[in-house]
């Protein structure tokens, strides 16, 4: 069955929404108050937290653009296991978005729950799975479509249909849920290319799992409804206060200080780039492990990092360098014999256990957003988060958007410049 092959650029509503006796029936117009829908979604699992972050964005503007006229709540889908989340004895799955994340803040964005909530309310099963993969045999060839089609699926997906005539397949751990219908979409688009699939022909469906979900780009890359979304993506209290005493504690840093403070309600926060000082350190972001092997030529040695760093102390007259990065001991150590004002956060043992290696992102992240400078490491997804941290509190584009370069890179360029919208 071919869904739709739409042909509409990024923020062509028109074309978006070219399904009119669909939709006035789906949705029942002029009639009821639309019934309640869930729509669910999940990523490829070998994606990184910071990369699962962005898909979210993609996901809850989607739930946006189509509550215009339904009553779409998004389920958050629970976090593990990740490949990069390795330290031994910690709980590998299971995290709710709340161990991370202020769900009242997400809320005002768009509607969300946590999965365990929505087995709550619903039960253990879920009405639809689609799961999106990418045109068979589809070569670029710099004419960029939309296109969208219920197709056989390419490779074994990761769901099977059992005697009782169910899905099963990975639902985030949880073994007794199932899906009743389960269908293969090859996608090429923006996420509102799947708009017209949620309202017709599987509008029946209650609710609605996309797998995949990082095939779908950004229907507004950027602009007011981006930052919107990304503003809403508060971190959880308990972090930002672990986070807080650290830069008070050791890096003599408070809101006051900095010119941090932020409207309790991320509606109503909106400063000027150049408002936030910061506070009287420099942060560097050095990605580590695999990225020595995938990203080589970017990322410089221990020793030439130091040397990238130490004129930035100069500059900025730092009293400490805040150290975030998942490499191992020994190049910490390492870096410190160069600079000795080197610090990083090492969580307690009982945080960890709470809030296991996601956590501890999330606080070095905080404190990185913070600093007076910050310099991260070149195409890391957590380097771009803290960009946009920093945006959000109101830093000067040059104190944010920085990168270190690769040991054989003269010079190097530089990231590009996201800046915020209200
Ligand atoms: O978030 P992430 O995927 O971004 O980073 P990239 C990988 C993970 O490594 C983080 C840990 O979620 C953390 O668990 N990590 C990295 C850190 N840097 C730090 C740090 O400074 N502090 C702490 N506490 N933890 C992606 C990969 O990495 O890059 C993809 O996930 C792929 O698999 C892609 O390789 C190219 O964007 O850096």
């Amino acid at each position: 069955i071919c869904l739709s092959s739409l042909t509409s650029t990024a923020n062509d509503d028109q074309d978006l929404f070219a399904f009119e006796p669909v939709r006035a029936q789906s949705l029942n117009v002029g009639t009821a108050k639309p019934r309640k829908r869930y729509l669910l979604y999940s990523i490829n699992p070998g994606e990184g937290f910071n990369l699962r972050r962005d898909v979210y964005m993609r996901v809850a503007s989607l739930v946006k653009m189509m509550n215009d006229k339904e009553d779409w709540t998004l389920v958050l889908p629970p976090w593990g296991p990740l490949y990069h989340w390795k330290t031994e004895g910690l709980k590998r799955d299971k995290y709710l978005w709340k161990t991370f994340f202020d769900i009242q803040s997400l809320n005002l964005y768009v509607p969300v729950i946590e999965f365990e909530d929505f087995l709550t309310e619903n039960g253990p099963v879920i009405d639809d799975v689609l799961y999106l993969q990418h045109f068979e045999g589809d070569r670029f060839t710099g004419h960029f479509e939309e296109k969208i089609e219920e197709t056989e699926c390419i490779e074994a997906p990761r769901y099977s249909k059992h005697a009782d005539g169910k899905y099963r397949g990975w639902f985030w751990g949880y073994e007794r849920v199932a899906a009743k219908n389960f269908h293969c979409l090859s996608a090429q688009g923006f996420a509102a290319i799947v708009i017209p699939a949620l309202r017709s022909n599987y509008s029946k469906a209650r609710s609605v799992l996309i797998d995949r979900a990082e095939t779908l780009l950004h229907n507004r890359y950027g602009d007011e409804d981006y930052w919107q979304a990304r503003r809403s993506l508060r971190f959880a209290k308990p972090l930002i206060d672990m986070g807080d005493a650290f830069r008070r504690d050791r890096l003599d840093s408070t809101d006051d200080g900095d010119i941090t403070t932020l409207h309790p309600d991320w509606r109503d926060h909106q400063v000027k780039p150049g408002h936030a000082i910061g506070g009287p350190y420099i942060a560097a972001h050095l990605r580590r492990r695999d990225f020595l092997y995938g990203h080589r030529d970017d990322v410089p040695s221990i020793n030439r990092t130091a040397l990238q760093l130490l004129p930035l102390i100069e500059k900025y007259k730092a009293k400490k360098v805040f150290i975030a990065s998942d490499a191992p001991d020994e190049e910490f150590e390492e870096l410190k014999l160069y600079i000795p004002i080197a610090i990083r956060y090492v969580p307690p043992k009982e945080i960890l256990k709470k809030y296991g290696d996601g956590g501890v992102a999330i606080i070095d992240q905080w404190i990185c957003a913070h600093a007076r400078y910050f310099v991260g490491t070149s195409v890391s997804t957590f380097s771009f988060r803290i960009q946009e941290e920093r945006e959000i509190l109101g830093f000067d584009p040059d104190v944010t958007f920085n990168r270190l370069c690769g040991d054989k890179q003269e010079s190097c360029e530089q990231p590009a410049r996201w800046k915020i919208r209200y």
